[in-house]
């Protein structure tokens, strides 16, 4: 599918200190009738282009104060886009999620709790920089079908393996899905620290919820 980018808007809009731009693209191509997820998935590229920019030391384009009024507008957009994805009625699931200790990163985390509550599924998000004693307590206390957690920091993601291994300790593992995601994290990775799925990005993490449901 190719879609048409002006990258260059994009990160005007994401730069823009006082977050008024990115209301106005939201509501002007909603009210157009594009599909909030696709309004969601340019922002997103906008995004990748600051991050590779401050990642790039050898001439940074971006600095941290742009990646936190880029993320502040894309929880902006991610208010205002909400209310516009489907909806259905019937609970396939509960989904526990969170950012695991250490990581403050939530765009990713919380589109794709907006997601599966769009495709039916109950939604507990806990929130960033989540403990394993907190993951099992809401664990204990929700009796989710399935626990999503995301990293975002190549430091944090081992934390997810903490995680697991203190589900097993608490004889919760079998009684739970695990599916990760995050930039740094890969299938192999979630092979490797015994999650039962990976998802690369909302649509396939969504999928990937609804066959757990199925196994
Ligand atoms: C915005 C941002 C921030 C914001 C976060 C705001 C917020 N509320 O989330 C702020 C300013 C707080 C921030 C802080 C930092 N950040 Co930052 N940040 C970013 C940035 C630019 C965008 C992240 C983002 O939201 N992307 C958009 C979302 C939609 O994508 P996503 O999270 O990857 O989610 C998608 C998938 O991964 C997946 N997914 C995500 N989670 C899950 C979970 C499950 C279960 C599933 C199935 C799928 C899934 O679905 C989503 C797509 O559909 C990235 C660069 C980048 N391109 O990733 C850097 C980046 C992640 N940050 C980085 C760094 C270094 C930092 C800081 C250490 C900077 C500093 N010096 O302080 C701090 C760390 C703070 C902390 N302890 O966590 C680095 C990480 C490098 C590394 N290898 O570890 C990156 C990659 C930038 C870079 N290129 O250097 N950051």
């Amino acid at each position: 599918m190719s879609e048409q980018i002006d990258l260059n808007k994009i990160l005007e809009i994401l730069l823009d200190f006082k977050g008024n731009k990115i209301k106005d693209y939201c509501n002007e191509n909603l009210s157009k009738g594009k599909d909030p997820y696709i309004i969601f998935r340019h922002l997103s590229t906008g995004l990748d282009d600051i991050g590779k920019g401050y990642e790039n030391k050898e001439f940074r384009k971006y600095f941290t104060s742009d990646l936190i009024i880029s993320g502040r507008n894309m929880k902006k957009a991610v208010q205002i886009l909400k209310p516009h994805f489907n909806r259905t009625t019937k609970v396939k699931g509960i989904v526990i999620l969170g950012t695991v200790k250490g990581d403050v990163h939530d765009i990713g985390k919380t589109i794709l709790g907006i997601m599966l509550e769009s495709n039916g599924f109950k939604v507990i998000d806990l929130g960033v920089d989540i403990s394993k004693e907190l993951f099992v307590q809401r664990i204990r206390e929700e009796k989710p079908d399935v626990l999503g957690m995301s990293a975002l920091l190549t430091s944090t993601i081992s934390y997810m393996e903490d995680v697991v291994l203190q589900l097993k300790e608490d004889k919760l593992r079998d009684e739970i899905k695990i599916i990760v995601g995050g930039k740094p994290v890969t299938e192999d990775y979630a092979n490797r620290i015994g999650a039962d799925a990976y998802g690369q990005n909302c649509i396939d993490g969504v999928k990937k919820c609804l066959a757990l449901m199925k196994k």
